[in-house]
C-alpha cells in the first residue's frame, strides 16, 4: 500500500513504485521478447515473455493491457499484482495471457532479489541442490547419426540426453536437424512437414537398443513423441521402450486430454513427461493427482511465473511427480536464469532441459549460470543472475518466424 507521509527509504513502497515497465523485442538468431520493469529507487527487474512463433501478441498484451496497469504499484506486492493479473484480469488462462503474467512475476521476484541482496533460490528457501541436472539434445538423421550425437554429449560430461532420429521416408522428421541446435520455428509461414505413425513406431525402439548397446546403462535417455500419437499407440510404444529403461518418453500424446494417460498407464512402466505447453496448475490436476505423469515440464515463462510455479511444483510433491522444467532455444536466458533457481531450490526436482542458445542470445543477455559435469549451476548474483544489452538488442529487429505444421500423408492434418 503506498504511504504518502513515508519517508523514502531503500526498500520502502515508496521505493519500491514501478516507474517504468519497457517491452524489449529481439532477434538475436530467435525472437525473444523481454521485459523490463524499474523501481523509483532506480532497481531493475527482468522477465521473459517469448511465445515461439507468436511473439508480437504477449508483446500487444503486454504493452497495451498489463504496461499502463502496473505503473504506480508496489513492486514488492507480487503477490497481489499476480492476483490482479490473473484473478482480476476476467479472461483467465492460456499461452498469451499466462506468458505476460510469467514476465512481470519474474522481473518481480528478480527486483525483490536485487532489493534483498540475495539470489532467487535463496529467497525461495535456500538450496537443495548444488547443480540442476540438465539433458542435452542429441540428433541424427539415421540410427547411427543419432548414436553418435549421444556420444559426443556422454563426451562432453552429460549425464543425460534426449535422442530424436529421422524416420524413413518422412522429411523433416520433429527434433531432427543438420545445424548445429535444434530450431523448429524456421521460416515466416508454417513450414508443412509430413508424418507416418507405423514408421515413427518401427524406428524409435531400434534407436534405444543400439544407444543402449553403444553406451551402456547408466546414461539417462529420454525421447520426445511431441504430442503424435493415439492413446494405444503411445502405449505400446511405451511398453515397447521398457527394456531400454528411459528416464522420460515425452507428451506421448496431445497433452489436453488427460484421460489418455490412464490408457497408457495401464499398459506401461516407462516414466512420462508433460506440460510444455501447459499454462496453468489446471492444465495437469488430473494428471498430477492421479499420478499418471511422473515429471511436470510446464516451466516458469508460460505458466504464470515463479509464484505460479511455485503452486504446481508443491502439487505435484504431494503425488510424488517431479519437475522436469521445458528449456528449448525459444526459452531466453532468462527463463533458464529463473527456471535455475527454481531447480536448485524445489524438493521434487527431477531435471532441466537444457540446448545451448547461439553466441549472439548470449551476447545479448549476460548471465552467472554455467554447466559443470553436466549439471547447470547458478551463480549468488542478486535477483536471477541474467541482465539485457539493450544496445546489442536493437541491433537484431524482429523477424517473423512460425513453427511448422504436420499433415499426414494423405494431407490431413495431424499434431506438430
Ligand atoms: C522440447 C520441445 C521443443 C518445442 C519448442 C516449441 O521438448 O524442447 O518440444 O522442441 O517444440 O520449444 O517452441
Ligand atoms: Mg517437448
Amino acid at each position: 500500500m503506498s504511504n504518502t507521509n513515508e519517508t523514502p527509504t531503500r526498500g520502502s513502497s515508496h521505493d519500491r513504485e514501478i516507474v517504468e515497465a519497457k517491452v524489449i523485442v529481439t532477434c538475436p538468431g530467435r525472437n525473444f521478447v523481454t521485459l523490463k520493469i524499474v523501481t523509483r529507487s532506480g532497481v531493475e527487474g527482468l522477465g521473459d515473455a517469448t511465445l515461439n512463433g507468436r511473439e508480437l501478441a504477449v508483446a500487444s498484451y503486454l504493452q497495451d493491457h498489463v504496461v499502463p496497469n502496473l505503473i504506480g504499484r508496489d513492486a514488492g506486492q507480487i503477490e497481489d499484482i499476480w492476483q490482479f493479473l490473473y484473478r482480476g484480469a476476467y479472461w483467465r488462462r492460456g499461452p498469451v495471457t499466462m506468458s505476460a503474467i510469467a514476465a512481470v512475476d519474474v522481473a518481480l521476484w528478480d527486483i525483490l532479489g536485487k532489493m534483498a541482496g540475495m539470489p532467487i533460490y535463496q529467497l525461495l528457501g535456500g538450496r537443495s541442490r548444488e547443480g540442476a541436472l540438465v539433458y542435452g539434445h542429441a540428433n541424427g538423421r539415421d540410427i547411427a547419426e543419432a548414436s553418435d550425437a549421444v556420444g559426443r554429449f556422454i563426451e562432453q560430461g552429460f549425464l543425460a540426453v534426449r535422442a530424436q532420429c529421422g524416420v524413413p521416408g518422412i522429411k523433416k522428421a520433429y527434433g531432427v536437424s543438420s545445424a548445429k541446435g535444434y530450431e523448429p520455428a524456421e521460416s515466416e509461414l508454417p513450414l508443412e512437414t509430413t508424418w507416418n505413425t507405423p514408421r515413427y513406431l518401427g524406428v524409435v525402439p531400434k534407436l534405444f537398443e543400439q544407444l543402449r548397446a553403444d553406451h551402456g546403462a547408466e546414461v539417462e535417455l529420454l525421447h520426445d513423441a511431441h504430442h503424435r500419437l493415439t492413446p494405444i499407440e503411445a502405449a505400446r510404444l511405451a511398453k515397447s521402450l521398457e527394456p531400454y529403461r528411459l528416464f522420460w518418453l515425452e507428451d506421448a500424446t496431445p497433452a489436453e486430454d488427460q484421460k489418455a494417460f490412464e490408457l497408457i498407464r495401464q499398459h506401461s512402466v516407462t516414466a512420462l513427461a508433460v506440460g510444455e505447453v501447459f499454462n496453468s496448475i489446471w492444465d495437469c490436476k488430473h494428471l498430477i493427482e492421479n499420478q499418471l505423469i511422473d515429471y511436470i515440464r510446464t516451466t516458469i515463462v508460460h505458466g504464470g511465473g515463479i509464484t505460479h510455479l511455485r503452486r504446481l511444483a508443491d502439487f505435484a510433491g504431494l503425488h510424488g511427480v517431479r519437475t522436469g522444467f521445458h528449456g528449448a532455444t525459444d526459452l531466453s536466458p532468462v527463463t533458464m536464469g529463473a527456471a535455475l533457481h527454481f531447480d536448485t531450490w524445489v524438493p521434487n526436482f527431477g531435471i532441466q532441459e537444457y540446448m545451448f542458445h547461439t553466441d549472439e542470445t548470449d551476447a545479448v543477455f549476460p548471465h552467472d549460470y554455467v554447466l559443470r559435469n553436466g549439471r547447470l549451476h547458478v551463480g549468488d548474483t542478486p535477483g536471477h543472475g541474467v541482465t539485457i544489452d539493450e544496445k546489442l538488442a536493437a541491433k537484431y529487429p524482429y523477424q517473423p518466424k512460425q513453427l511448422p505444421i504436420a499433415r499426414l500423408e494423405d494431407g490431413a492434418m495431424w499434431n506438430w
